[in-house]
């Protein structure tokens, strides 16, 4: 039979952005010191971004131009909630009517409660070493979600925890820089913590609402000897959390690209095998892994939503292969049963990529970062529309 080439009706279809990746001026948070401080591995501060705290009808207007029906966008929690205790009703509203222009468009606004930053005042005091902060964090949602229950689609509670974990305590590369294994795995706990805590607050405050965590999972594939490394990776970086989604409403999975491990661990990328900006190979086929891997780890209990897939190239063309062959891997997955409920493209628009800068660009749209900061759509995004539009894999 013709590989099937139509997603189910109702398939969700979206893109995705993070706030202090695209808002600007989000000096407030633990990024923002990090950018900003001696020896740090970030190429460049973050700026005035893609200034999409002023330009919101822009960003929403480029999502229903595509024809999507869901934008994925994340709150900061620095702007809600300035300092300790101290609440910005105006950015509660801000993120408000961000949800209430998805709505009037079409679009299932689907917000992100924490992506990678934290308040400084919060990071000052321990961050997310500290088991307090889940409590901080649960509050923070049940506040916000109390505010927003009426026009959000969607809540993914955290993203990419064990991103945050392993690269702000073990690789250093993300604040506050530490290496050490023991903090690395406290962090894991608090984040656990922490989603346990926002999924009650969430439902408590907009019951309906569903709500997940967005999971970074890689493609893990064994290479001789590799299996002990394998468990350990696995186990560190994914089934900590996906064994705290139990009773959640969806599992938000991340993916991007495989990895290879070995009798020790991590192997470089494979000869003859392209690595992109991000330094992992160019594997698109990744998806279809990881999703079969947590529909198999939750025992087909959780419906599956992509929430982030994408490459980060200056080859448009690059772009779309790389995208179609992660819609056949969605498509493989269907056809055997797996309820995958949508595909979110990361990212809208080429954006802040954390320590690397402006210089990866995941964007179906491109960003002149100067007054009047143009949006311009590239030929991506009209493939991916015409995807969208005939909800199944087009030329
Ligand atoms: C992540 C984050 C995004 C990144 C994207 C490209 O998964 O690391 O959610 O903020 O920008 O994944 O690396």
């Amino acid at each position: 039979m013709a590989p099937m080439s139509t997603f189910p009706d109702g398939f969700l279809w979206g893109t995705a952005t993070a706030a202090h990746q695209i808002e600007g001026g989000n000096t407030n948070n633990d990024w923002w010191s990090w950018e900003h401080k001696d020896r740090t591995p970030c190429v460049e501060p973050s700026g005035d971004a893609c200034d999409s705290w002023h330009r919101r009808p822009e960003d929403v207007a480029l999502c229903a131009e595509m024809g999507l029906s869901t934008y994925r966008f994340s709150l900061e929690w620095s702007r809600i909630e300035p300092e300790d205790d101290e609440w910005s009703t105006a950015a509660v509203d801000h993120y408000r009517r961000q949800c209430e222009a998805c709505l009037a468009a079409g679009i299932q606004p689907v917000v992100t409660f924490h992506h990678f930053t934290t308040p400084r005042w919060l990071a000052e005091r321990g961050g997310w070493l500290e088991p307090a902060t889940a409590d901080r964090f649960g509050d923070f949602c049940g506040r916000v979600a109390a505010a927003l229950g009426d026009v959000m689609s969607r809540a993914c509670t955290i993203n990419e925890p064990s991103a945050v974990a392993a690269t702000g305590y073990i690789l250093g590369l993300f604040p506050p820089g530490a290496s050490d294994e023991r903090e690395f795995h406290r962090v894991n706990e608090v984040f656990v913590d922490a989603h346990r805590r926002a999924v009650d607050a969430i439902r408590a405050s907009a019951p309906g609402v569903p709500v997940g965590i967005a999971l970074a999972m890689t493609d893990y594939h064994v290479v001789e000897g590799g299996d002990a490394s394998l468990a350990r990776m696995r186990a560190d970086l994914e089934d900590v959390f996906l064994a705290a989604t139990a009773g959640d409403d969806f599992l938000g999975v991340q993916t991007y690209s495989r990895m290879r491990m070995g009798p020790h661990g991590v192997m470089p990328p494979e000869d003859g095998v392209e690595v992109l900006a991000l330094g992992y190979e160019y594997w698109p086929e990744a998806l279809e892994g990881t999703l079969r891997r947590a529909w198999e780890a939750t025992a087909g209990k959780l419906p599956l939503l992509v929430t982030e897939n994408g490459i980060g190239t200056d080859d448009d063309e690059q772009r779309i292969r790389y995208v179609r062959t992660a819609l056949q891997g969605v498509l493989a997955c269907l056809a055997d049963g797996i309820d995958v409920l949508g595909y979110t493209y990361w990212s809208l628009m080429d954006n802040f990529e954390w320590a690397l800068g402006y210089a990866p660009r995941f964007g179906l749209v491109e960003v002149d970062r100067s007054a009047p900061f143009e949006r311009r759509r590239k030929p991506s995004a009209d493939w991916y529309a015409r995807v969208v539009k005939a909800n199944a894999l087009v030329d």
